[in-house]
């Protein structure tokens, strides 16, 4: 299981619509329009069979406070920010310390996208970086942590995020 948290409208879902469409077979390199999306109510559950079949739930920022619920049986964690949204980030990032923190995710391996980069006014993740502190962040987690810039619109990095998730759910438990 693969948990997909972060604040409400950075792109969640059409990440996982994204990356269910690249790991499918006839898609051939092209992600075509972006599919639209719907606020998630509650959470969702989407498979990606990428080698192996990993499963997907994604959490929505609204339901913050009962996360921790979550946790008991997730192999990795992706969490997304909104990199054209400075005043998310700052907010982001506190719920981001508290999901490293918990005892529960400290086996976990940890994805951090910077989502919306096709957007003129966002944030390069040298100015994240500095503006969350985001290599000490990093330098006190127990977790592996690992970042990236995508865009879930036009598709870019989209499929580093995919081999990241191969690589993480290949010896899963
Ligand atoms: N410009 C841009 N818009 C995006 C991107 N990813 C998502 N969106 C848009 O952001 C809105 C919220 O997306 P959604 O996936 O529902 O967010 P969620 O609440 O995190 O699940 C939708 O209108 C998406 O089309 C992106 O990379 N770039
Ligand atoms: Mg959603």
């Amino acid at each position: 299981m693969c948990l997909l948290l972060g604040a409400a409208g950075v792109g969640k879902t059409l990440l996982v619509k994204r990356l269910q469409k690249l790991s499918s077979r006839d898609c051939k390199g092209d992600l075509g329009e972006p599919p639209p999306t719907l606020p998630t109510v509650g959470t969702n559950l989407t498979d990606i069979v990428a080698q192996r079949k990993i499963t997907i739930r994604e959490l929505g920022g609204c339901m913050g406070p009962i996360w921790s619920s979550y946790y008991g049986n997730c192999h990795s964690l992706l969490f997304m920010m909104d990199a054209s949204n400075p005043t998310q980030l700052s907010a982001s990032c506190v719920q981001l310390l508290g999901l490293l923190s918990s005892e529960q995710l400290a086996e976990a391996s940890v994805l951090i996208l910077f989502n919306k980069i096709d957007l003129p006014c966002y944030m390069t993740i040298e100015e994240i970086k500095s503006l969350i502190r985001l290599p000490d962040i990093i330098a006190c987690a127990k977790q592996n942590i690992t970042t990236l810039e995508i865009s879930a619109r036009k598709g870019t990095g989209l499929a580093k995020v995919l081999h990241w998730l191969q690589d993480e759910h290949r010896s899963s438990r």
